[in-house]
């Protein structure tokens, strides 16, 4: 008698075993996990470029068991609502251009002040490092998957611009920090983000932008602005972000992936935009007969010489806010050095 109950007793154990292992985890329901990922420009430009390459990679990387939804152009989230509708969960994951915020990202906003970063690969870097080494609390309520900066911007506009007297008043777009640039030099800065740029230009809103060159081609702004004055400035930092429930519920295996990503992301994606930019510009010349403009010698010191305060100035009010601002600059500083050695 004690022995059937016994069996009784094991047959009910191992049927609940095995019921309970062949239960899917929760977070793969389905066998699957799917995750939206919003964007705000176009799909054929850059931000959107990286974004089909990440969700290209993980797919593969997790082997099918992430699928991601991509929705770019706005149509889930758009350039200055990015951050609060991932924080919000109205998308998994969106990409957000930093300078369209500028008081909320204080720190990694640093590295659009005029401190010589050379190209969009060592930007990207840097901007990485920073953030890794700061973890900013305007990133307290997200997941950073990566980061990513635009090549040094330069101005493309409708009428030539070779001096600063040529520049004074202008009406210019730009963001962030290269929008203080915009306004050192004379120019009427008008600022507003990437997306809402070509009906301004179309409209005559604006004679100009400044930002990378790529857009000459992704946007087609060449076939409007037949000059660009080459001040290989400031870049532009972005950040992509994912919401912290979305993350919290993805099984370890899934968060290797995405952590092993970050760092070959922000320099897949650099090295993208400093190849595009030559492409850009090829094309404007050659199809489009753009004239590149070269400030002379001497114009271009005095046009730097405009730029000298913007750092002090920017180390002074950041350290009033609470910031270490004098160590954040020596960092970037530092972390250029770093990458561009490379
Ligand atoms: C940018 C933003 C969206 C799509 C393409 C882009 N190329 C450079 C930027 C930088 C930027 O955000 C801006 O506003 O100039």
């Amino acid at each position: 008698m004690k022995k059937q109950i016994l069996l009784a007793l094991a047959a009910v154990f191992a049927v609940v075993t095995v019921i309970g292992v062949s239960q899917p985890p929760p977070a793969a329901a389905g066998g699957t996990i799917t995750l939206s990922y919003a964007n705000f420009p176009p799909a054929p430009t850059f931000p959107c470029v990286q974004m089909e390459r990440w969700k290209k990679e993980v797919e593969k990387r997790t082997k099918g068991k992430v699928k991601v939804n991509t929705y770019p152009g706005g149509t889930l989230l758009g350039a200055k609502n990015m951050m609060d509708g991932v924080i919000s969960g109205q998308a998994d994951i969106g990409n957000l251009c930093m300078a369209y915020q500028p008081g909320r990202f204080v720190i990694t906003n640093a590295t659009s002040l005029p401190l010589g970063i050379p190209n969009a690969t060592v930007g990207s870097l840097v901007l990485w490092d920073l953030y890794k080494k700061y973890q900013p609390k305007s990133f307290a309520k997200v997941k950073v998957l990566t980061v990513f900066t635009t090549a040094p911007a330069n101005i493309m506009s409708k009428i030539p611009i070779r001096t600063l007297a040529d520049i004074k008043g202008v009406d210019l777009r730009a963001s962030g920090g290269a929008a203080q640039i915009l306004k050192a030099w004379g120019a009427n800065q008008v600022g507003m983000p990437m997306s809402a740029t070509p009906e301004a230009l179309q409209k005559g809103v604006v004679k100009g932008l400044f930002s990378s060159l790529e857009v000459l081609k992704d946007f087609k702004f060449a076939e409007i602005c037949k000059y660009v004055t080459l001040t290989d400035t400031v870049i532009y930092p972005f950040a992509v972000v994912m919401n912290m429930n979305s993350w919290n519920k993805l099984p370890d295996d899934v968060k290797k992936v995405f952590d092993d990503l970050s760092f070959d992301q922000a320099a897949w994606t650099g090295n993208y935009m400093d190849n595009h930019v030559k492409e850009a510009v090829t094309w404007s010349k050659d199809a489009q007969k753009v004239e590149f403009i070269q400030l002379s010698k001497d114009e271009k010191a005095k046009w730097d010489a405009r730029l000298a305060p913007i750092t002090e100035k920017w180390i002074q009010k950041a350290k009033a806010d609470g910031y270490p601002a004098e160590a954040i600059v020596k960092d970037i500083k530092a972390f250029i050095k770093k990458h561009e050695s490379k």
